[in-house]
């Protein structure tokens, strides 16, 4: 007999302050080149815009991801091996993990995520789908310090980190990211990540201004919620979506430009934008194989297997705890 979905479901909650939010976000418009994080573009309605754009004609990184791992779930069961602790650091909608937990067979899934609603719904959908899984969720900013709500005794602890999130960090946050995970995981422990690829910039800057509009959408909804939840008074039609592929960099940059002189005021304090200026809200970059490897080591960890897409987009990667890691 399995046991009660209220059994198999757990809930932890270290949701950061709303505080931050204000503090991140007027820390990042006074600075000279003003800049607000990308984890901020994940509230409810952010949520969802990201997976209308991940069904766009044009955005490749999530069907690709999602084949690579379809092709290949037989190699990366044996790789990741049985009887693990599945984590998952912000975990947005369930879709991509719902194609290990069959094969896997995981003792327990944790996600982790920023937005509390969304991890909540997604969570219990899945205990309710997958009777014989427990569910721990755990609510917080996987960009802080990453601790397990509880703690695990030795066991193989895997994280699951698709979707190219890792993308989002400067290359040397990104050996730090990952250098938490794998103190997380600790040793006997290993992480399965997706990594988008350098390809032609055609597609990639398609990818990232679909003709629907999405990218559009969920770029401005960024201003919509600190209007939302901080009071502010951004004007949506007064800034434009922009974003291209950054050859020298090697990355996608994408940017609020404001249409004309203006001013915003949120909590008191008056923000001036001049007419062109811009507004950084998000990198996403693109590496090849040898240099995405070449970060996993830094971080400590040991390149197992990597499986790659048959017109070379991109790459999952199968990493572990060199055996002298502490
Ligand atoms: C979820 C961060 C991987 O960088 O491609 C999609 C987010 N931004 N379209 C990416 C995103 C615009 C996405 N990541």
């Amino acid at each position: 007999m399995t046991d009660s979905k209220s059994q198999r479901y757990q809930f932890f909650d270290q949701h950061p302050e709303v505080a931050d939010f204000r503090e991140d976000i007027i820390q990042g418009l006074s600075a000279a080149e003003a800049y607000i994080l990308p984890k901020y573009f994940y509230d409810e309605t952010g949520s969802r815009l990201f997976e209308e754009i991940c069904n766009t004609e044009e955005y490749y990184p999530t069907r690709t991801e999602v084949g690579i791992i379809r092709d290949n779930i037989d190699d990366i069961v044996e790789t990741l091996g049985k009887d693990c602790l599945l984590i998952e650091p912000g975990s947005g909608d369930s879709y991509k993990v719902r194609l290990l937990l069959d094969a896997l067979r995981p003792i327990a899934y944790l996600p982790i995520d920023i937005s509390r609603r969304y991890l909540q719904d997604e969570a219990q959908k899945l205990a309710a789908e997958f009777t014989w899984l427990k569910v721990h969720a755990v609510c917080a900013d996987f960009t802080g310090k990453l601790e397990l709500p509880y703690h695990v005794e030795a066991t193989n602890k895997v994280a699951f980190f698709p979707g190219s999130t890792i993308g989002n960090f400067l290359p040397e946050q990104a050996v730090f990211v990952l250098d938490e995970i794998r103190k997380m995981v600790g040793r006997g422990g290993g992480l399965l990540i997706g990594v988008d690829l350098q390809k032609d910039s055609e597609i990639l800057n398609a990818a990232y201004n679909d003709k629907e509009g999405y990218t559009e959408q969920f770029n401005k909804n960024l201003l919509l919620r600190i209007n939302r939840e901080l009071g502010a008074d951004f004007d949506l039609d007064q800034y434009k979506h922009h974003a291209f592929f950054n050859e020298e960099k090697h990355r996608i940059e994408m940017h609020l430009i404001s249409l004309q002189d203006q001013q915003v005021t949120i909590d008191g304090q008056v923000f001036q934008f001049k007419k062109d200026q811009a507004i950084l809200t998000e990198y996403s970059h693109k590496y090849t194989v040898e240099h995405f490897q070449q970060l996993a080591e830094k971080a400590g960890f040991r390149c197992v297997k990597t499986w790659i897409d048959e017109n070379g987009l991109f790459s999952v990667h199968y990493l572990n705890l060199a055996a002298d890691s502490d």
